[in-house]
């Protein structure tokens, strides 16, 4: 269990990131797929990072300091139609520059929504993931909306849809209810070799 979790800062401009001190666990997504949800529920924090029903709510790289260890990062979501444009220009500079730039990256998950369809947006953000060869975890969230059957035959769409090679880890989650969080936990044990 995570001990000391702090909010260090939010982030607008390149310029303002914070020293890469530690390894760094950065959440990716399309907006409203709960990256906000699953940063609070998996660290046992009820209003960390902020929570919208509103898509498009996170427009900053919000900082999470884990035990003094690894910074967990909320990144403000892709996809949403309604975002002006100038607004998804930025998006794209700040989170291309972010993962471009020289950082401790150990990992970063990549959540989805599991009930949507994988669409193009979705597919191209996986052939910059793998073209920047970063190592990536997919975080299939809000399980508690489906039956046992339909989660097997979504996971199964997802894996397709985003051609995820056989060996990469794919989670079951729910943040809502808080399942699935044990097998991440021990993975990411073994991604930064901590005592968690
Ligand atoms: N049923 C269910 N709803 C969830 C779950 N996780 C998140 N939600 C809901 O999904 C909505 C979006 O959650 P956020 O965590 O704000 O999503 P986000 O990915 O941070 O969104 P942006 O900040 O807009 O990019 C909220 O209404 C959450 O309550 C889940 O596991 N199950
Ligand atoms: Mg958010």
């Amino acid at each position: 269990m995570f001990k000391r979790v702090e909010f260090l800062k939010s982030v607008y401009r390149l310029e303002d990131l914070p020293l890469p001190e530690y390894p760094e666990i950065a959440i990716l997504g399309r907006s409203n797929a709960g990256k906000s949800s699953f940063i609070n529920a998996f660290l046992n924090q009820k209003k960390l990072a902020k929570v919208s029903s509103t898509p498009g709510f996170t427009q900053s790289l919000n900082f999470f300091l884990v035990d003094r260890k690894f910074y967990l990062v909320d990144l403000p979501g892709y996809g949403y139609a309604k975002v002006p444009k100038e607004v998804y220009e930025n998006w794209q500079i700040l989170i291309e520059g972010y993962l471009k730039s020289p950082r401790d990256f150990c990992l970063l998950f990549l959540i989805f929504d599991i009930r949507r369809e994988p669409d193009e947006l979705d597919q191209t953000l996986l052939k910059f993931i793998s073209y920047l060869n970063m190592p990536y975890a997919l975080l299939l969230n809000k399980i508690d909306m489906l039956s046992k059957r339909e989660i097997e035959i979504h996971k199964e769409k997802f894996i397709k849809s985003l051609k995820i090679p056989k060996n990469r880890e794919i989670f079951l989650i729910s943040c809502k209810e808080k399942i699935g969080f044990e097998p991440i936990r021990a993975f990411l044990k073994k991604v930064l070799k901590l005592s968690i």
